[in-house]
């Protein structure tokens, strides 16, 4: 058996070369590149190796860690989990900073691999710069923290130790049951370190994304509760998506005549204007979708986690004969709700689902009121788009329609925390499966731009506009910069309300008044005066080196974001709503615990309301 003789940061960048994914018979590179903020601890090991190898592997330079972590997951997600993205950092603060979006990528079950530089495997010059110390262990550092948020974790203290951890972090990297943030952390001598490797480690390697199947008891089971309902549903998830299951559900609903409600991730999986699309469920649903999901005896969960935005904090279903069949390839979640479990890839198992209940068809009033409501919805989306703010101001919906009106179907809008995700998964009329990229499962400030140039790098042939609030453009704007050095354009539409619009709104519906949400000033005495700071986003922008623009009426914002499409350079169109016109919720609650007592009367008015929505909550065993 043939060696080579490498340093371990070598041997790692060699192995992620070599590797590559297969599904359906595409094969493809499963590592697009590599991000990296360097520092002691990954600057002469992987950063050495990354120079030697820059003509075989993309090195991308950002601005935070965090950031680099969110355009890798976004790259990710983009390319249905079967690329991605590694991420190194220096260690301590480098790697701390990508911990955040670790999480984010392992709960959003999106593949990212982390390379968080490590102290000294030897000690022998401990404790170096940035080094947590413990007095109960020798073995700790601050990346222990990766551990919770990580769905593979290993520290590499010896280079023997290598081989069998990469094969491993690329077993979870490219399960779909199990994919999600995998992290070795890496101590900067032994990133150093020269080893004997053998050769079959760097050979090509294939990772079959494979599609398997659920129990078949279990799928004739499943058929026949279909078979019997009288009002089905379908929540259709993210991993409807991931599994390229789009078509096989449109032609299974066009069969059967069953409605289909989206979750952030599921959205666009049906075009909005599709007769069995009921568009979003839960939280921030449409009224069509969570009427059905109300009345429904039988609801078919595909691909999602049922996360409470889903679920209205499980108040969703109100029918007491309910029962759950879910298509997930991850047992945790085809579990939920008592469902019966269908292990199994989504695409497959749906085929599977669909060829034992031919003959199915929803009745005539089903198909009336989903299309009686289908309706009713479209004339409150055009209503809520043309509602008007207060002086002339846009308000945020009006806003979208221009965007839902001006952009072209295979566009892609980017968003993730703020007001605009609840508004934009009620509003956005989507059409096309990958043009509506939202990150919800942890709904992070700071994704949109980060994650902006991820979508853009994954799939350069298309425009992509970021939606980001004020708040989220204040936390994480900086990435703009990296857009720019790289040549990755990016729109960005800021929706400027001066704060916290989305928690302003929280705030007032548990008695609190908006508290602590807005930017106000402070006067010399130290009270807050009602000024709000006025940020110049567009000096802020166009420091950072994008074309920046104020657009303050519906004809200058349309005429803005074709100048956007039209330019090769990052722009961001700075547009001031309306704070306080809201989108309101449509026939659903998210549970948000109301203080039990206070002096407040607005907070005691709030919690009788909250206990009797409180009522409407099921166990679901
Ligand atoms: C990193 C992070 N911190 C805090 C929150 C909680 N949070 C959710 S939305 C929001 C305010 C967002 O403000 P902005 O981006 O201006 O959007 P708006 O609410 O005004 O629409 C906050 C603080 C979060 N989701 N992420
Ligand atoms: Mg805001």
């Amino acid at each position: 058996m043939g060696i080579r003789r490498l340093t371990v940061g070598q041997a790692i960048v060699e192995f992620l070369v070599a590797q590559q994914s297969e599904r359906d018979h595409v094969t493809q590179p499963f590592f697009h590149g590599v991000f990296g903020i360097f520092g002691h601890g990954n600057v002469a090991g992987l950063g050495e190796a990354l120079l030697a190898a820059r003509d075989r592997i993309r090195f991308y330079l950002p601005r935070n860690e965090q950031a680099m972590v969110h355009t890798a997951a976004a790259f990710a997600k983009m390319r249905n989990r079967l690329q991605t993205c590694a991420c190194t950092s220096s260690i301590g603060p480098g790697a701390t900073n990508m911990l955040t979006a670790a999480a984010g990528a392992t709960i959003n079950r999106i593949p990212v691999l982390l390379l968080p530089g490590d102290i000294f495997a030897t000690r022998r010059a401990a404790p170096v710069l940035q080094q947590l110390e413990s007095s109960s262990s020798l073995d700790v550092s601050v990346n222990d923290c990766f551990k919770p948020v990580s769905r593979f974790w290993d520290r590499i203290n010896r280079p023997e130790q290598l081989a069998a951890s990469l094969v491993e972090a690329m077993r979870v990297l490219t399960s779909p049951a199990e994919t999600g943030a995998v992290t070795l952390a890496l101590p900067q001598d032994v990133q150093a370190e020269a080893f004997d490797f053998p050769e079959a480690l760097f050979e090509p390697r294939i990772w079959q994304v494979a599609r398997p199947r659920a129990d078949t008891a279990r799928i004739e089971q499943a058929a026949a509760l279909l078979k019997s309902s009288h009002s089905p549903f379908i929540v259709a998830g993210g991993g409807v998506i991931y599994s390229d299951a789009c078509d096989g559900l449109r032609r299974f609903v066009e069969r059967t005549g069953i409605a289909v409600g989206e979750t952030q991730a599921g959205k666009g999986v049906l075009p909005f204007d599709h007769p069995q699309s009921a568009g979003a469920v839960g939280v921030t649903g449409t009224s069509t979708a969570n009427r059905i999901a109300r009345d429904a005896d039988v609801v078919l969960v595909i691909g999602s986690r049922l996360s409470d935005f889903t679920t209205a904090s499980n108040s969703a279903f109100a029918n007491p004969e309910v029962r759950f069949i879910s298509i997930n390839v991850a047992e945790l979640d085809a579990y939920k709700r008592a469902a019966i479990p269908l292990v199994g890839d989504a695409r497959a198992t749906l085929e599977e689902l669909e060829a034992r209940t031919a003959g199915y068809r929803v009745r005539d009033d089903y198909a009336r009121h989903l299309r009686e409501w289908k309706s009713d919805w479209e004339r409150e989306t055009d209503r809520l788009f043309q509602t008007t703010g207060r002086r002339g101001v846009l308000t945020q919906a009006e806003v979208i329609g221009a965007l839902n009106d001006t952009l072209a179907p295979r566009d892609v809008i980017v968003c993730a925390a703020g007001s605009l995700p609840g508004d934009l998964h009620k509003l956005w009329r989507s059409r096309d499966v990958k043009g509506y990229h939202l990150e919800y499962g942890y709904s992070c400030m700071g994704y949109e731009i980060a994650g902006g140039l991820g979508v853009k790098l994954a799939a350069p042939d298309r425009e992509v506009f970021v939606l980001v609030g004020d708040g989220s453009y204040l936390m994480m704007a900086q990435e703009l910069a990296t857009a720019v050095q790289e040549g990755i354009k990016i729109n960005v539409v800021l929706f400027n309300n001066c704060g916290f619009s989305s928690i302003g709104g929280l705030s007032a519906s548990v008695g609190c008044d908006g508290f602590g949400t807005e930017y106000r000033r402070r006067t010399a005495s130290g009270d807050l005066d009602g000024a709000s700071v006025d940020v110049d986003f567009v000096a802020n922008a166009a420091s950072l080196g994008a074309k920046a623009i104020t657009t303050a009426d519906a004809a200058s914002l349309r005429r803005a974001i074709a100048d956007a499409r039209a330019s090769s350079d990052s722009t961001v169109i700075v547009v001031p709503v309306d704070r306080d016109v809201r989108v309101g919720g449509y026939e659903s609650w998210w549970d948000v615990p109301v203080a039990e007592t206070s002096t407040l009367e607005s907070v005691r008015v709030a919690r009788s309301e909250y206990d009797k929505a409180k009522r409407n909550q099921r166990t679901l065993l």
